[in-house]
């Protein structure tokens, strides 16, 4: 027998088809408009079955035990820990105020409908601190396209003459849109793409732009100044649709090409190449992604790109970038419930807090800061959802910490992870196969798919939804969560589409809530406060941010620890991301750990060569925030003076996570995102 559902082992929601049998998950294959010889495969998917029945897997709550030795864990029944969970919930809220309780999201469990249910639950209990991870994600990333012309666009890869992949690695992150990029390569598109590493899509593009890492936004703008000074761009579209050019044209010549390459690792000569081509081949549309994303000037640089879209006119055209369709659905946040005096831990990025009505509070920094130096006041209990942010979140020492500060501490998660060993309670969770949900990407764009239960919740595990539904239940907040199932939350939330689960599942390739259309701007605008492209945003004026991207010239080196100078002499990358993993996850799976058996890190063999280091000798790697321990694998992928560092290894050993490495101090004012992917660092092999 065979179901369709969306497969959510990442973020990149494939719709898949399921093979069962007696109720088992068999095997699923993931759908696609290409011939199944020219898909690209995905062994997570492959895995799927190793993935859901894995002994690891969490079968009951645990409860954390102290001895006179040592702490221990014991299994309880979901009411006894769901009591203890309420319990401490209204503890803090009679002690400290409901503010003191957070709840802080990973990325695993979708910002979809599972998103907004916990934003419903603590809003409804009194607390604004229901924290993503948005910015070291790509919501930072969002703001910018919501800034610049109302709303993210996806590119139309499939039908573009020129296609820009700038920090994007979708043969390993995203195979749908990977697929498209290969058809458009095959049917003579142009490829460009924008990476420090030699990626197999690097490989295969006419135009690899290896740029020094952290600096995509001085490419952007010299890119712009090349259009503008060369008159490329689209006179009709910028003289109808958009405000501020003359702002942006005066910022952009102040990005001189010639200083600008010699600064980023370039030839001029390529810039100018590139910036014609993808001026000239229309359609072109630029497809960005996570590279960009934890960039200390990751806003500017994400608002430039956008200009580039806009300048060329390739906005909302076929083969362009195209302005999202999402289906209408209840904003079920309750946000509105707070008083309006609430004052939220993320209050310093109020910006980036409001910019969009339902992606609410992605500064995940805050939550330690909060817990640390208890400003703007202490957090004492947090529950920590589908995320494993002991490892994956920023200088992870601070993290430490921080975890070990809390009064209280709860995990919902599939396995016990690192994060887990801090907590006091343990909720199990059930896999993306084992639930029913709308995806994000299902719901800010058309048509709309199904997430759909597929086999029944493994060992004791609840869906997250019914994890929430149960919690609000136990902190009296049942008219608010009427819902028994994840159906009717759903069929709730669809209403003002008209689209009810029923339908979906009659339809499982997905229903549309309007047509497609192009150029849709024509007729309705732009969602900005002008109704235009913002070149010169008076928002960002009035709130005294920069108006026009890098307004004021060129800026200074963005890697963290520049400057600090000795010998802190390579740049230190955490990228690109192996097809074989997500993030921390899957390490314990047997097939894809023989795939990728360790933690690497990646030197150029000139560095190597002045370091006396080989293949496979273990290097040291250090900041001024800690270090780890890596075996090296010499490779000419990198540039020189630049080390790619495996990611996500930290679940394994804490002696090799990244963060261990990266600094918090320094933030972008807008949203919060600190220099994640590009530091200074010390290379040197173990003695
Ligand atoms: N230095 C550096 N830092 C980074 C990054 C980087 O590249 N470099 N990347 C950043 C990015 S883009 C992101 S998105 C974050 C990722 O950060 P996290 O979201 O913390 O990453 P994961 O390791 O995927 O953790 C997911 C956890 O959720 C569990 N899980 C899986 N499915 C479910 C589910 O359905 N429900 C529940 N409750 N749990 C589930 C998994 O077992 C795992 O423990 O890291 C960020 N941090
Ligand atoms: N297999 C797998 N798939 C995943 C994930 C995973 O962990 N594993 N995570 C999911 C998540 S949460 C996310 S956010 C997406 C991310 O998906 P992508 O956006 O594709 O993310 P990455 O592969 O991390 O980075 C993309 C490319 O950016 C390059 N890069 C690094 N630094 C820079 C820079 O300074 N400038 C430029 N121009 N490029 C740079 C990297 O070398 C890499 O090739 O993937 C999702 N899909
Ligand atoms: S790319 Fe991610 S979402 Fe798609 S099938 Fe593979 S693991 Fe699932
Ligand atoms: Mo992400």
């Amino acid at each position: 027998m065979t179901r369709d559902t969306v497969c959510r082992l990442c973020s990149a929601c494939c719709q898949v088809e399921v093979e069962l049998k007696n109720g088992k998950f068999i095997s699923a294959g993931r759908k696609s408009f290409l011939p199944p010889k020219k898909r690209i495969p995905c062994l997570k998917l492959q895995a799927a079955g190793e993935i859901i029945y894995s002994p690891d897997r969490l079968k009951a709550p645990l409860i954390r035990e102290k001895t006179s030795r040592r702490d221990t864990w014991r299994e309880a029944d979901w009411e006894e820990a769901l009591e203890l969970v309420t319990e401490k919930f209204n503890l803090m809220k009679r002690r400290y105020g409901p503010e003191s309780v957070c709840w802080l999201r990973g990325m695993a469990a979708d910002w979809g409908a599972q998103w907004d249910y916990p934003n419903r639950l603590m809003n409804a209990f009194g607390s604004p601190n229901t924290i993503g991870n948005g910015s070291v994600c790509h919501v930072a990333r969002d703001m910018g396209h919501t800034y610049t012309y109302g709303s993210l666009t996806v590119a139309d890869a499939k039908n573009a003459k020129c296609v820009m992949v700038w920090g994007k690695n979708d043969l390993n992150t995203c195979p749908p849109a990977g697929e498209a990029i290969f058809h458009a390569k095959e049917k003579g598109a142009k490829l460009i793409v924008v990476d420090p590493i030699r990626t197999r899509l690097a490989e295969m593009a006419d135009i690899w732009l290896q740029i020094k890492p952290g600096h995509d936004g001085l490419l952007a703008m010299s890119m712009i100044n090349e259009i503008v000074s060369k008159r490329l761009y689209d006179k009709d579209f910028v003289s109808d649709f958009t405000t501020g050019f003359e702002s942006l044209k005066t910022t952009a010549l102040s990005f001189d090409t010639d200083a600008v390459a010699d600064r980023i690792w370039l030839r001029p000569e390529q810039i100018r190449e590139v910036a014609e081509l993808y001026a000239t081949a229309k359609p072109a549309c630029i497809v960005d992604g996570n590279g960009i994303d934890m960039q200390l000037h990751v806003f500017d640089a994400t608002r430039a790109i956008c200009m580039l879209r806009a300048l060329t006119g390739n906005l909302d055209k076929k083969g362009g970038d195209l302005i999202l369709q999402p289906i209408p659905m209840h904003n079920i946040q309750l946000r509105k419930r707070l008083p309006e005096d609430t004052i939220p831990i993320t209050r310093d990025y109020e910006l980036f807090d409001n910019f969009h009505p339902t992606w609410g509070r992605q500064v995940q920094s805050c939550v330690i800061d909060a817990i640390l130096d208890e400003k703007p006041y202490p957090l004492k209990m947090l529950v920590v959802q589908s995320g494993n942010p002991a490892v994956t979140m920023t200088d992870s020492n601070r993290v430490r910490k921080a975890f070990e500060k809390l009064d209280f501490l709860v995990v919902i998660d599939l396995l016990m992870n690192r994060t887990a060993k801090f907590a006091h309670v343990i909720l199990p969770a059930s896999s993306c196969f084992e639930e029913t949900q709308l995806n994000r990407a299902y719901m800010r764009n058309s048509p709309a798919v199904l997430q759909n239960q597929v086999i029944e919740c493994v060992g004791g595990s609840m869906p997250d939804s019914q994890i929430v539904f149960e919690l609000a239940r136990h902190l009296g907040l049942e008219k608010e969560f009427p819902w028994k199932t994840a159906e009717e939350a759903l069929d709730y939330h669809l209403a003002p589409s008209g689209i009810t689960v029923d339908l979906l599942r009659e339809n499982p390739n997905g229903l549309r809530a309007n047509e497609l259309r192009y150029e849709k701007y024509v007729s309705e605008g732009f969602d900005t406060p002008s109704g235009k492209v913002e070149f010169f945003s008076g928002r960002l004026k009035a709130k005294g941010h920069p108006p026009v991207p890098f307004i004021n010239g060129p800026p200074e080196d963005p890697i963290s620890f520049s400057g600090t100078g000795g010998d802190l002499d390579m740049i230190g990358i955490s990228g690109e991301r192996t097809r074989f993993f997500t993030h921390t996850q899957f390490r314990h799976i047997t097939s894809l750990r023989n795939k990728e058996p360790e933690c690497t890190v990646n030197i150029h063999p000139d560095d190597a060569g002045e370091r006396g280091i080989s293949e496979g000798d273990t290097v040291e790697i250090s900041t001024p925030r800690g270090r780890v321990e890596m075996k090296a694998a010499i490779s000419t992928r990198m540039h020189r003076e630049c080390v790619q560092i495996g990611w996500g290894w930290g679940e394994v050993s804490s002696g090799l996570s990244l963060n261990n490495l990266t600094d918090d101090d320094q933030r972008n004012p807008v949203t919060g995102t600190p220099s994640n992917r590009a530091f200074m660092c010390r290379l040197g092999k173990k003695t």
